[in-house]
């Protein structure tokens, strides 16, 4: 192992579209559809192992329903990178990921991003135009996930990991 990487990323989109459900489900392993409505941010740490090196993720989360408008700053500063995610039940989460792309580069220059589709359990309402023309737009293929079922939840952290050890901090 090389030396301890650590690495801030943030979970950013719109409310209800899973991203607590979806550290839940990754640090924690589990599903709950109960969950606490408190105000503020929660960091939760998960160490992975990417290769031979050793990396130690904040994950950091905005408690609530927050919007971009209530957000702080101090929310994206020192973040080396994010995902980005949206709801298959609810196609205007797709295109608001452009603003909580741009509100993020406004703070942190340009960061690597991982898309999230989350909720593939459930039946989609979104057209696949939409998907293509957000992850044309922002350059990235989205990762289909559900924090229900578990399915790409892994894959989506692992991704930013990797991402994110490729920065210098
Ligand atoms: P947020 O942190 O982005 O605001 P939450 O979103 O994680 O709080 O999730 C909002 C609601 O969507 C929750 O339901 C949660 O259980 C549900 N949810 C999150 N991810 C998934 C998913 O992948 N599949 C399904 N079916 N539901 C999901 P409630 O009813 O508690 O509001
Ligand atoms: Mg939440």
């Amino acid at each position: 192992m090389t030396r301890n990487n650590i690495r801030k990323i943030c979970l950013l989109g719109d409310g209800a579209v899973g991203k607590t459900s979806l550290v839940r489900r990754y640090v924690y392993d589990v599903f709950s559809d109960e969950y606490i409505k408190t105000f503020g941010t929660k960091v939760t740490k998960k160490v992975l192992d990417i290769e031979d090196v050793r990396l130690t993720l904040m994950i950091w989360d905005i408690l609530g329903q927050n919007t971009n408008q209530s957000l702080h700053q101090a929310y994206y500063k020192g973040a080396s990178g994010a995902l980005l995610v949206s709801d298959l039940t609810r196609e205007e989460t797709f295109s608001s990921l452009i603003d909580w792309r741009d509100r993020l580069f406004d703070v942190t220059g340009d960061r690597p991003l991982v898309l999230v589709a989350n909720k593939d359990d459930l039946r989609t309402e979104v057209e696949e135009d939409t998907v293509d023309q957000v992850s044309r737009s922002l350059d990235e293929d989205f990762i289909f996930t559900s924090a229900k079922t578990g399915e790409g939840v892994s894959t989506a952290f692992k991704k930013v990991g990797k991402r994110v050890l490729e920065i210098e901090v």
